[in-house]
C-alpha cells in the first residue's frame, strides 16, 4: 500500500469522512461520481410524475403542496449536482451523458401517473422508499454526499408524510375514492421494492460500496426495513398490498414477501419500461428550452467580472 491508500484506509476504518481534498482511489471517485450522478438524475426526472398532476389538484391548498414538493425535488437534484462537482466533474459533463442515455436514473419514475391517488401513494411509498434508503446514506463515507443527505432527508419526511395523509383523506373518503386509493397501490407496490436494486447476489456494485463504506446496508435488508415499515401503515388506511405471499414471519421477526418480476426491473432500467422515452425527451426539450437563460446568466456574470476588473 503506498501512504496515500494508507491514509485513505485509515479515515475509513476510523469513521471519518473523506473529503473532496482527500486522495482518493479511482474506484472510489469513480463510483461515487456514478451513483451521486444518478440520485440527482432522478431528482429531477423525478418532477416529471408529480409535475404532471399540479394543475389538475383537487384543491388549491393541495396545488400549493405539491408545488412545494415538486420545487423541493429540484433543490435535491442541486445539492447533488454540487455533490457530484466535489469530485471533478461538471454538471453539465454529468447531464450530457445521461442525455445521451449513458447514466441511469431512479427506474420508478419511469411509471405513469395515472390518478390523483398516485400523487398519495409517490409520498408514502416512493419518497418512503427513498427515505430508507439515504438514512443509510446519511452516514456514507464520502462528507460532501452524506452532508447533502442529512437535508434531503428532512424534506423527504415530510413529503412521505403528505402523501400518507392524501391516501387517509381518500381512504376515509367515498367508495369510489378508496378504490382510486387501492387501484394507485397496486400499481406502485412492486416498482417501489424494486427500487432497492437488484437481489445482492445479482448487485454488482455492493460488495465494493460497502467495503468502502459508501453503502452501509444492503439492497435485499433496504428492502425487507421498508417492507417491515410499510404494511402496519397499509393496515392504518384499510389498503391491501398486491402480494398473496405477504405474511408475518415469527421466526425471522420480518414480513416475508413473494418474488420481485426482475426481467420488469431490467427492461425498465434499460430503458424499455412504460415511460422511459417521453421521460428523457421531456428532460431533453426542458434542457434545450432554457439554454437562453443559462447564456443570459454566463452573459450577466461576464459581465460583472469585467466591472470587477476596471474597478
Ligand atoms: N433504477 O450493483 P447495484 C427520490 C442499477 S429520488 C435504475 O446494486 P448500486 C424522489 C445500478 O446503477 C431518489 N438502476 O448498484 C424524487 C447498476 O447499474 P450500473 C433516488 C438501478 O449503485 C422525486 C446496476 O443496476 N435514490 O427520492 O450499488 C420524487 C446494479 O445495481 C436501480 C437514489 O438514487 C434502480 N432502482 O445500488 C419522489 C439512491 N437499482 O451503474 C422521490 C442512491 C440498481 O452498473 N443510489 N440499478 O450500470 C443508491 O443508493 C444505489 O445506487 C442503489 C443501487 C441502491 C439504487
Amino acid at each position: 500500500m503506498t501512504s496515500h491508500e494508507e491514509r485513505f484506509q485509515a479515515l475509513i476504518d476510523s469513521e471519518e469522512k473523506i473529503e473532496s481534498t482527500d486522495w482518493m482511489p479511482d474506484g472510489y471517485r469513480a463510483t461515487l461520481i456514478r451513483q451521486i450522478a444518478q440520485h440527482a438524475h432522478s431528482e429531477v426526472i423525478g418532477m416529471q410524475p408529480e409535475g404532471n398532476w399540479i394543475t389538475r389538484a383537487p384543491s388549491l391548498d393541495r396545488k400549493a403542496i405539491l408545488m412545494a414538493k415538486v420545487q423541493d425535488e429540484a433543490g435535491h437534484g442541486l445539492y447533488l449536482y454540487s455533490a457530484t462537482e466535489t469530485l471533478g466533474v461538471t454538471r453539465d459533463e454529468v447531464v450530457e451523458l445521461l442525455h445521451q442515455g449513458k447514466h441511469k436514473y431512479s427506474s420508478i419514475f419511469n411509471y405513469p401517473t395515472l390518478s390523483w391517488a398516485d400523487m398519495g401513494t409517490i409520498g408514502w411509498l416512493v419518497d418512503g422508499a427513498a427515505i430508507t434508503n439515504q438514512v443509510m446514506l446519511t452516514r456514507c463515507s464520502y462528507g460532501p454526499y452524506s452532508r447533502a443527505m442529512v437535508r434531503i432527508c428532512k424534506e423527504e419526511s415530510f413529503h412521505q408524510r403528505q402523501g400518507y395523509e392524501i391516501l387517509l383523506a381518500l381512504c376515509r373518503g367515498t367508495d369510489e375514492q378508496k378504490a382510486m386509493a387501492q387501484d394507485s397501490v397496486n400499481r406502485w407496490w412492486w416498482p417501489s421494492l424494486m427500487m432497492f436494486g437488484p437481489h445482492d447476489s445479482a448487485s454488482t456494485h455492493s460488495e465494493q460500496s460497502m467495503n468502502w463504506k459508501i453503502k452501509r446496508v444492503s439492497n435485499d435488508d433496504l428492502r425487507q426495513q421498508f417492507v417491515d415499515m410499510t404494511v402496519p401503515q397499509a393496515d392504518y388506511l384499510g389498503l391491501t398490498l398486491p402480494d398473496p405471499d405477504l405474511q408475518w414471519n415469527e421466526e425471522r421477526g420480518h414480513y416475508d414477501f413473494g418474488s420481485i418480476d426482475w426481467d420488469e426491473f431490467w427492461q425498465v432500467v434499460k430503458g424499455n419500461g412504460p415511460m422511459n422515452r417521453e421521460r428523457l425527451s421531456h428532460k431533453i426539450k426542458a434542457w434545450d428550452d432554457g439554454a437562453w437563460v443559462r447564456e443570459a446568466a454566463a452573459a450577466h456574470a461576464a459581465k460583472q467580472a469585467r466591472k470587477k476588473e476596471v474597478a
